[in-house]
């Protein structure tokens, strides 16, 4: 007898079910509970909770440790390392933290597939190519916009950099993650954690989505081609669930190839289902994509020049580097890659021109560089340098092999920060400062503040200050982004859902407040990108 797929389905529903009411959950609650894990615990932790950012959460290892439903109910009520606090912020109630305490303690649901097919069904093209404009037909100076993510409000605002006048919010997808751009600036290519892809083309008299598709069901990354004769001919997207990448056509979303990145921790022979794609950069040596993959330690060097030709070969470089990559960004020079693998404590270095992984940089724990930060100090020459989330210290690294030797790839200054729990660092060439936030450190003091070092004498204290009005709006101070000139920078109060915030301008020489951006439609603001800087990679 062949059983169909429904029936499987059925009797796997019933088994978990069954499973699930072992532990005291009524599939109700094991839904709901399913829902709070992906939404807060996932993306740390991995779908199979095998650990990756966080730890270890199968049942049977936290049964062997002895970690009791009320051991994990006072963790995620009270945060620990640089998980947050998720009760004493407000971000779950008891019965929530109750209901989390008993589902860790519960089998791993199986998460569900995302075929090739299920894309293909979720691309929808809403300006077609030959309707786009073939030219600017905004007047405002398009090239300073900023694309705001509205985290929790599952937008992107895009705000004019100039006159700092909201110029249209765009309908993105739950919790959008990051936005880059085209080579040329044109695009904002967006992804959210719900695996949506989408292309907002700022030519047109307003910012317009063009295209979209569901990529897949968790995902944390996008880029393009960048390469000379490449420019926005393909995207791709690093998935988390389930765990591959996936080449688009770069104009109209449609998908042309997924990979899997299932595979093997080469050090110990594990396989690993989840897999993920973390931090993906577009490379301006050759035709290909830097992809980061965080569970197996692995960069891999996709070649896209053939990817979507028949009878052609995939040709994917995969080099062994340190495990669970996340972030990372170009050095000054473009050519060298640093991306750090957090578990690690180390920076991994690529070359993009030889493709040879260059070193791996013992630095302080959980570096978390966002991209970076690169300028010229005095006597090191050209450096790069990340925070950390759990230790107070900002790491800065040599990046000139040639003119710098004696500082290529180490640690040439470890500057201690008033507070751990930094995820951001920003500068621009024309501004003195180094700017810092913590928005992950364990006291609201501390998420409302910003600092900042002076970049050509790494001696001198720093200025930090809180920055008003944030913790009256339980705000959290996340992410630095510069205007296209480099004369001011903009970070983001981020607030829980039912309250509005502010993004703050400082002055970029003066560090002295410049303007608010308020309304009724600044809600969760996160990252921020400036067009120019995010398509020429300055930070
Ligand atoms: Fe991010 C970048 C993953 C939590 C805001 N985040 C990245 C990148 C990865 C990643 C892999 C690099 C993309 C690239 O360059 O191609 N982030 C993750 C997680 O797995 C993690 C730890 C947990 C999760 O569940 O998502 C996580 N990230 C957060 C946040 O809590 C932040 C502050 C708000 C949010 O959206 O949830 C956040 N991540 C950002 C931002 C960037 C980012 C703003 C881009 C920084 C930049 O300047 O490029």
């Amino acid at each position: 007898m062949r059983w169909s797929k429904a029936i499987w389905v059925g009797i796997l529903a019933a088994a978990l079910g069954a499973l699930a009411f072992a532990q005291g959950l009524t599939p109700e609650q094991m839904e709901e509970a399913k829902q709070i894990y992906f939404q807060q615990c996932a993306g740390c932790h991995g779908v199979l909770r095998k650990g990756a950012t966080g730890k270890n959460l199968e049942p049977d290892k936290l049964k062997e440790a002895g970690k009791t439903e009320d051991y994990l109910k006072a963790i995620i009520t009270n945060g620990f390392g640089g998980m947050p606090a998720w009760g004493k912020l407000g971000i779950l109630t008891p019965e929530q933290i109750d209901l989390m305490a008993k589902f860790l303690l519960s089998p791993v649901p199986e998460p569900p597939p995302w075929t090739f097919e299920d894309i293909k069904n979720n691309w929808k093209v809403y300006v077609p190519v030959n309707q786009r404009p073939t030219k600017p037909e905004t007047t405002r100076n398009w090239q300073n916009f900023f694309g705001v993510i509205l985290r929790d409000m599952g937008q992107v605002a895009i705000v004019d950099g100039d006159t700092k006048e909201l110029v249209k919010i765009l309908p993105t997808g739950y919790a959008t993650h990051i936005l880059r751009s085209s080579k040329d600036g044109r695009y904002f290519y967006v992804i959210g954690r719900d695996g949506k892809a989408e292309i907002i083309d700022l030519w047109s008299k307003e910012p317009t989505l063009v295209a979209e598709a569901k990529v897949c069901l968790d995902a944390r990354s996008i880029d393009t081609s960048k390469y000379e004769g490449y420019e926005g001919k393909y995207a791709v997207v690093g998935c988390y669930w389930p765990s591959n990448f996936v080449v688009l056509d770069g104009q109209t979303l449609e998908p042309l190839k997924m990979v899997s990145t299932e595979g093997y921790v080469q050090s110990t022979g594990e396989f690993l289902r989840e897999n993920r794609v973390a931090s993906i950069v577009s490379s301006h040596f050759s035709p290909e994509w830097i992809l980061n993959i965080k569970e197996g330690g692995q960069t891999w060097l996709v070649d896209y020049a053939n990817i979507d030709l028949k009878g052609k070969p995939l040709n994917v470089r995969m080099i062994d580097t340190e495990r669970f990559l996340h972030d990372g960004g170009w050095a000054l020079d473009k050519r060298y890659f640093l991306v750090a693998a957090n578990t690690a404590k180390k920076i991994v270095v690529i070359d993009a021109k030889t493709g040879e992984f260059v070193a791996s940089i013992p630095v302080g724990d959980k570096p978390h560089p966002g991209r970076g930060a690169n300028w010229v100090h005095p006597e090191y020459g050209p450096v790069w340098a990340t925070g950390h989330i759990k230790d107070n210290k900002i790491a800065v690294i040599g990046t000139d092999p040639k003119g710098h030797p004696e500082y290529a790839w180490k640690v040439v200054k470890m500057i201690e920060t008033p507070y751990p729990g930094n995820l951001f660092i920003k500068t621009h060439p024309k501004s003195p400062w180094l700017i810092v936030d913590f928005p992950v450190a364990p006291t609201p003091e501390a998420n409302a503040t910003l600092c900042a070092w002076q970049k050509d004498d790494l001696e001198k204290d720093p200025i930090c200050w809180q920055v008003p009005g944030a913790l009256e709006k339980k705000a959290r101070m996340v992410h630095i982004e510069f205007n296209k000139d480099g004369t001011e920078f903009w970070v983001s109060a981020w607030g829980n859902v039912n309250t509005s915030t502010f993004i703050v301008v400082y002055d970029a020489q003066t560090l002295k407040e410049k303007a608010r951006i308020t309304g009724d439609w600044v809600i969760t603001p996160t990252g921020k990108f400036n067009v120019y800087n995010t398509a020429n990679d300055i930070y």
